[in-house]
């Protein structure tokens, strides 16, 4: 019986272990990052921006179409594909009308059916642009004025360059959700993207901030995959396989908006969970077959793999607790010594986070609290987790589901749902106390009751969107 409550501890303390050391690990090797600059030289080479769009707030179009404008980059040609409602397609039309009189090259394109989702707007996009380089704007996502020069004397520079990447961050600080994400990104980049270059290590690309190769996208690699959801992971992974380098620019960045709610945080976690195991499922003969070295391909796949420390730590629980009311035994105290990594490796992550965020934030204590958040808030997504990435272990087909944005992220009248973090939050907590007080056992329940403070937390900071879908 005893292997149970051990798998249960191993389950618990060695992904978040393996998590750890890799984001610290690259925090490290991130401080080495050094920009290659390819030359300063002004282009003129055209430069195609797909803008998809479904049912977003029309002022965040408005506000994308003025970053582009003011840029000054001199050959752009935009194509904003649409799958919205045909009663929108007028509303769109007067935005486009007011920025191609301001002389903005703009192709609009409405879909009566939306084939493929995003997926299929952007190849549909690709293949009716012309420019040697494409570029995919998020309505909401911002671009600085010097990514295109960089990227494009990058490219020039190197065939083999089929992607370079902006560096991601939230552009909204203004709610208590939003100012958690929008800092722990900070430190995700500084870690994954900054450590991965320094290192010379492929990144991924992501959703919008990345400018692709017009000719790798279109004949190498055929578009998009229209049957997956998560697009940047999905090309990210044939463009290694087919031997490509996908490059990082840390000085240009790309700031796209956050969720402040915690149901719109779900509706957007949900889809990635899956997106990133079905990219995982469908793309892993890719990455093992690529040419990366050995220790690339894993940390590739990994990163694939990033939700799964949750729901394993969820499954370690349930098996921990099983073996705990079954013998009565305090395993974290006889097996503390499988604790110890966890817990040293989880310090210095916690050093690097701070470390990483002082430079831009003035308040430790912020910085903590924001950690917190964004630890709890993850732990809570738990159950979301398991039923995404069961969906795609049973490949079962998913819609992509947006992120609300605007005045679709407003409160308002909905239907209640089933408060799962809470029911959760509170089993946990109750099993806490009774294997404290009633079985005496005092290692174990501290433990659980500490597990159980991030669904807590959560309910209680966002308790609307817990009990309102
Ligand atoms: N044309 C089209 N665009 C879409 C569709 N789904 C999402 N988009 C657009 O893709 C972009 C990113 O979507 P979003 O929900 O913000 O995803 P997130 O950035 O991953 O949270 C937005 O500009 C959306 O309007 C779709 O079915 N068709
Ligand atoms: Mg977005």
């Amino acid at each position: 019986m005893n292997v149970i409550p051990l798998l249960g501890l191993l389950l618990i303390f060695l992904p978040g272990t393996i998590f750890f050391t890799i984001y610290s690990v690259f925090y490290f090797k991130g401080k080495k990052y050094k920009e290659i600059v390819h030359g300063q030289e002004e282009t003129n080479e055209l430069l195609s921006i797909i803008i998809p769009i479904r049912k977003e707030p029309i002022e965040l179009l408005d506000e994308a179409l003025q970053n582009i404008h003011e840029l000054g980059y001199p050959n752009i040609e935009i194509i904003i594909v649409s799958d919205d409602p045909v009663e929108r397609v007028n509303e769109i039309k007067s935005i486009v009308y007011k920025w191609k009189n301001k002389g903005q090259k703009i192709q609009f394109i409405w879909r009566s059916f939306p084939r493929g989702f995003r997926t299929g707007a952007l190849n549909d996009g690709l293949f009716l642009s012309r420019g040697k380089y494409v570029y995919i704007m998020d309505v909401d996502s911002r671009i600085d004025k010097s990514f295109f020069r960089k990227a494009i004397n990058m490219m020039r520079k190197d065939e083999k360059i089929a992607a370079v990447v902006a560096r991601w961050g939230g552009k909204n600080y203004d709610t208590r959700l939003s100012e958690a994400i929008s800092s722990s990104m900070k430190f995700v980049i500084d870690s994954l993207y900054r450590g991965r270059s320094a290192l010379n290590l492929p990144v991924f690309p992501v959703g919008t901030g990345t400018l692709f190769r017009a000719y790798v996208l279109k004949h190498t690699l055929n578009g998009w995959d229209e049957e997956r959801i998560q697009d940047d992971l999905e090309i990210g992974s044939r463009m290694m396989y087919h031997g490509y380098k996908i490059m990082y620019i840390d000085s240009c960045k790309v700031l796209v908006e956050v969720p402040r709610r915690y149901k719109s945080l779900r509706v957007q976690q949900e889809r990635w969970a899956y997106g990133s195991t079905d990219v995982a499922i469908t793309r892993v003969k890719h990455i093992l077959l690529s040419k990366l070295p050995w220790y690339a391909k894993l940390e590739s796949m990994n990163y694939l793999l990033q939700y799964f420390p949750a729901v394993l730590t969820f499954a370690g629980f349930v098996l921990l607790s099983i073996g705990v009311l079954y013998t009565q035994l305090d395993y974290m105290k006889m097996y503390w010594y499988l604790g110890l990594p966890w817990l040293i490796t989880a310090l210095i992550y916690g050093y690097c986070y701070v470390d990483s965020l002082k430079k831009r934030e003035n308040s430790t204590w912020r910085i903590l609290v924001n950690l917190g958040r964004s630890a709890a808030v993850t732990t809570a997504l738990t159950p979301i987790f398991i039923k995404a990435i069961l969906k795609a272990l049973l490949r079962i087909k998913v819609k992509y589901k947006r992120t609300p944005k605007g005045k679709y992220e407003a409160r308002g009248l909905s239907k209640l749902r089933f408060p799962t973090e809470l029911v959760l939050g509170v089993i946990i907590l109750v099993l806490g106390f009774i294997t404290i007080f009633h079985l005496h056992i005092v290692c174990t329940g501290l433990w659980v009751i500490t597990y159980s403070l991030g669904y807590l937390y959560t309910c209680l900071r966002w308790f609307e969107d817990i009990v309102f879908k």
